[in-house]
């Protein structure tokens, strides 16, 4: 899985390309191809360059238009020339087998796309059996419908005979084909062990998780690098792995916590993304059965961002992919010590922008908006963390003496606080 590896070269340079369409405009593009920078930056790579285009839709051949792909050879060749290495040229979004192979040619350098880098730093995170399983198959996923490009050019000239083997034109029946067919063979072999694999490992986690006793789940979900790990660490007291990097968290830990009398397990599980393929979720299902069988799910943004509306949607999108859009859940916005807006001068009169919100504005429409389902807090700063922890205390409770009315444990506590 060599070519996947971006990450042992040191600083390897990057150019980025985006298209500007009509559902995505140009500040859209910016956050985009800034999102696929800090990915590019995740994965070791420093971005020397970005290129976009105005156009209706990828185009289908080579996706950004001919001119375009002109201009971005001319440049890869004035910078070899000044003895500066392109390493690589990274699109936005997913392409197809017959573009990635026009760009190839065109450009001749390592062509990457959102998904591919995605795939590269799930590769370099992962540490556990299950997520290197569960990298690896997606990674063949992804593969698998590309291999074509090394045959297909073949096939056309030939007017061959598609992958059956069968009665293709005199000469390219050869190697190309014979070639194509032993990989695709040992890559689906591959792929069925580790699905196997994959079925084991949920089977044992299954059986771990049913004995985990009658205490409530709750699991921190969110974008990516929105501090669910931070806050994890502060609710459990444990040593999670965070990182102001993309990705952090591959695997799922879980950790039980004890407020007041009452226990409960909190799980940290990896972060959502935007564009992220259905491919790659499903190969993600063990991680994410943790979401899936949570009683509730304390949805963590980074308020400072920029662009957290549109986080706060992916998520919701996500989790609806999961089948977990009807869950208990809170929003919990985290980062408030970083949130940063431009007072606006009082003899200004035109219309503010979304910068010009101060904190105790947006905190105001998102209370009325969740329905005062949300809580405001700085894991950095430990701002806020007793409240979060009393509404947790509160939520759980009584999510707990919903599912298990017999553990008396319990009551106790209760009891004293109803007299
Ligand atoms: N300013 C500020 N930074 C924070 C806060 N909470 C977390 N961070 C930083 O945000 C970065 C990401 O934090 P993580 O806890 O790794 O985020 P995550 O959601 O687990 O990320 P992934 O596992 O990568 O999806 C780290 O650099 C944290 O130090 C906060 O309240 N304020
Ligand atoms: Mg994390």
């Amino acid at each position: 899985m060599k070519e996947f590896v971006i990450s042992e070269a040191q600083a390897e340079t990057a150019v980025l390309v985006g298209l500007i369409t009509q559902n995505q405009d140009e500040r859209k593009t910016k956050e985009y191809l800034d999102e696929l920078e800090f990915l590019a930056h995740t994965a070791g790579a420093v971005t020397v360059k970005r290129f976009t285009q105005k156009v209706n839709g990828p185009h289908s051949v080579t996706y950004v238009g001919k001119g375009k792909l002109e201009e971005i050879r001319a440049y890869i060749e004035a910078e070899e020339e000044a003895e500066r290495e392109i390493g690589m040229v990274i699109f936005d979004d997913e392409l197809s087998a017959k573009q990635l192979r026009n760009i190839e040619k065109e450009l001749k350098v390592k062509i990457l796309d959102r998904t591919s880098l995605i795939l590269d730093i799930f590769a370099m995170r992962a540490q556990t059996a299950n997520a290197k399983t569960q990298v690896e198959l997606a990674q063949y996923r992804y593969m698998l419908p590309r291999l074509q490009r090394l045959w297909t050019h073949l096939e056309r000239q030939g007017g061959g005979s598609g992958s059956g083997g069968g009665k293709g034109s005199v000469g390219l029946r050869g190697p190309g084909e014979t070639q194509l067919e032993m990989d695709r063979r040992i890559i689906l072999n591959r792929m069925s062990l580790l699905k196997q694999r994959l079925a084991d490992i949920d089977r044992q986690k299954t059986t771990q998780r049913s004995n985990r006793g009658r205490m409530i789940r709750v699991a921190l979900v969110g974008y990516t690098n929105v501090g669910k790990s931070t806050l994890m660490n502060l609710l459990s007291k444990s040593e999670v792995f965070a990182e102001n990097k993309l990705f952090a968290t591959l695997d799922t830990t879980v950790r039980k916590v004890i407020i007041d009398n009452l226990p409960f397990l909190l799980s940290d599980t990896v972060g959502f993304i935007r564009k992220l393929p259905t491919d790659l979720v499903d190969s993600f299902k063990s991680t994410l059965d943790e979401v899936r069988e949570a009683d509730l799910l304390l949805h963590v943004v980074d308020i400072a961002h920029p662009d957290f509306e549109e986080q706060i949607q992916v998520v919701e999108k996500t989790l609806a992919d999961l089948g977990c859009s009807g869950k208990p859940s809170m929003i919990v916005f985290n980062k408030i010590d970083a949130y940063r807006w431009v007072e606006k001068d009082e003899d200004d009169l035109t219309p503010g922008g979304k910068e010009n919100v101060s904190l105790a504005d947006l905190m105001k429409t998102w209370m009325a908006r969740c329905d005062e389902n949300c809580i405001f807090v700085s894991a950095r700063e430990k701002t806020n963390i007793e409240e979060l922890r009393k509404v947790l205390y509160a939520k759980v409770r009584e999510l707990h003496v919903q599912k298990y009315p017999y553990n008396d444990f319990l009551f106790d506590k209760y009891d004293d606080e109803e007299a």
